[in-house]
């Protein structure tokens, strides 16, 4: 977020502030405020980046779907291709060298799926019900158990869920790692606007504010001293990933060390992608297209800024021609960070809009209301933006079941209930993969609950190791 401009704080220099940016809405109800109020709703007025507001409105117009017309499919890395054995080798070097981190955004507020804490407690597994911050820990474990390294873990948190994720890491022991590998970097916040551009009140002293999306990610890095801690661990690369999906792998040497040797040199920012599962799919789009310098860049077209022609465009062969939808997994560079930050004056991702409902509360009638249809704008900006800064950027496809089972809405598709068939359909592949009969449906479904711990197994070869039984039986449920 902008910063704001400082100057001593009076009523009436803030009325002319107000007055000049069309807000004067936010001190209509100053005489009824009791004084304590009055000052709190002052000075959190003087921390908003009034002037910007405007432009910024401006600018989530200017550029949804800028550049499409030359959009092109993005060629694609697969883990099947002939060199993969180097890359997962130079992958497994830089994680013995300990020259990697984990880095997960966990700062959205989760308003889809209405759990009432921070995503990463929400329980996500199929039968033991392990909470998303506790699956990945247990990732990271045994990573580090393999590779005799730490792995640092970076967690964005935003100021309206940081206390209760740091309580919630601390309560349960860190799962088992080091206090002193995790940290913990709240995001920035932005103004919630009604839909003309007002900012709306959340309480009687307090305007309304959002996280500033993923993309804040990058400014919070830099200003809670977390690439400092990074360059001072020796750390040269973060894996990247959202809070919501339990498939993914954490740390996967193949597209770190794919990332880190790129054939020409290493790039600055990678991405996975799955194919798409139909053109409705409500996953962002990775492509080539002019970016905002004029240049060809790797670009992630959000789904909602994709035109229908192009979501549905269909090859040859019957294949979606853009189908390389992204999981929201990258592996990025802690230099380009550092270079992207070093002037923070000068950074900024572009601002995108999302229309949604927000509480407000209403001074006409000293009450908070619940909207029944979205009354609001919230700003945000998106990490894959930084795509287009990147020197060089590769896209690594990968295949959907082995990693992407996201927990984003209450119900029907990524919701719990989808999400655990998903991960029983993984482990399911797994077993199967090591000679273990696992009953089926008709439609092909697995029809049993397994689930399977990241300390047994972090991929299906490590099962070879473990005493596994022969046959899951019809309708039960294997926990290993
Ligand atoms: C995201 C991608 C989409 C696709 C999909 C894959 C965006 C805009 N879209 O869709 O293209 O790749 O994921 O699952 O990202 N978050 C923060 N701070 C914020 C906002 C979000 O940390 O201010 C985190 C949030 O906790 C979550 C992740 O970012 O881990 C995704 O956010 P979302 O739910 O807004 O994005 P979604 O699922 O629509």
């Amino acid at each position: 977020m902008p910063d704001a401009v400082s100057a001593p704080v009076t009523l009436e220099s803030m009325r002319r502030r107000l007055k000049a940016c069309g807000q004067e809405h936010l001190l209509a109800h100053w005489d009824s405020l009791p004084e304590s109020n009055r000052r709190a709703l002052l000075s959190r007025l003087a921390d908003l980046p009034l002037e910007s507001l405007r432009a910024m409105l401006a600018e989530t117009e200017s550029h949804a779907g800028a550049g499409l017309d030359s959009v092109e499919p993005v060629p694609v890395h697969r883990r099947d291709q002939r060199d993969a054995t180097r890359f997962r080798a130079e992958g497994e070097r830089l994680l013995r060298e300990g020259r990697v981190a984990a880095f997960t955004v966990a700062g959205g507020q989760g308003t889809r799926l209405g759990w009432r804490g921070p995503k990463g407690t929400f329980p996500a597994t199929v039968i033991t019900g392990k909470p998303l911050f506790r699956v990945f820990a247990e990732q990271i474990r045994a990573a580090e158990r393999r590779y005799g390294r730490s792995i640092p873990w970076y967690v964005m948190t935003s100021p309206l869920n940081d206390a209760e994720t740091r309580a919630f890491f601390k309560d349960n022991d860190y799962f088992g790692r080091e206090a002193i590998d995790h940290f913990f970097l709240p995001q920035g916040v932005v103004p919630t606007l009604d839909l003309e551009g007002r900012v709306l009140l959340a309480e009687r002293d307090e305007p309304a504010a959002n996280p500033d999306g993923h993309g804040g990610s990058l400014r919070a890095l830099r200003r809670s001293g977390a690439i400092d801690d990074m360059l001072a661990r020796g750390i040269s690369v973060m894996s990247y990933f959202q809070v919501d999906n339990p498939l993914v792998h954490v740390v996967d040497p193949l597209f770190l060390g794919l990332h880190a040797s790129a054939p020409d040199s290493s790039a600055e920012m990678s991405s996975k992608c799955v194919p798409k599962r139909n053109a409705q799919e409500k996953v962002g789009v990775l492509c080539r297209a002019r970016g905002r310098g004029g240049r060809t860049v790797t670009r992630v077209v959000e789904y909602s800024d994709l035109p229908r022609e192009l979501a549905e465009r269909r090859g040859p062969e019957g294949r979606l021609v853009f189908d390389a939808g992204s999981i929201a997994v990258h592996a990025i560079s802690v230099a380009f960070v550092a270079r992207l930050t070093e002037d923070l004056d000068r950074f900024a991702l572009p601002w995108h809009r999302a229309v949604k409902k927000t509480p407000y509360f209403d001074p006409a009638t000293g009450r908070t209301i619940e909207p029944d249809k979205p009354n609001s704008v919230k700003f945000e900006s998106f990490v894959f933006d930084a795509l287009e800064l990147a020197e060089r950027s590769l896209v690594l496809e990968t295949p959907r079941i082995e990693e992407f089972a996201p927990i984003k809405n209450a119900e029907g598709e990524d919701s719990p209930a989808h999400s655990h068939e998903l991960q029983s359909e993984r482990a399911a592949s797994w077993l199967e993969s090591n000679g273990v009969k696992v009953p089926r449906r008709a439609d092909g479904t697995v029809d049993a609950r397994i689930e399977i711990s990241p300390l047994t197994a972090l991929e299906a070869a490590d099962l070879a190791g473990v005493a596994i039984p022969q046959r899951v039986e019809r309708g039960h449920d294997l926990v290993l």
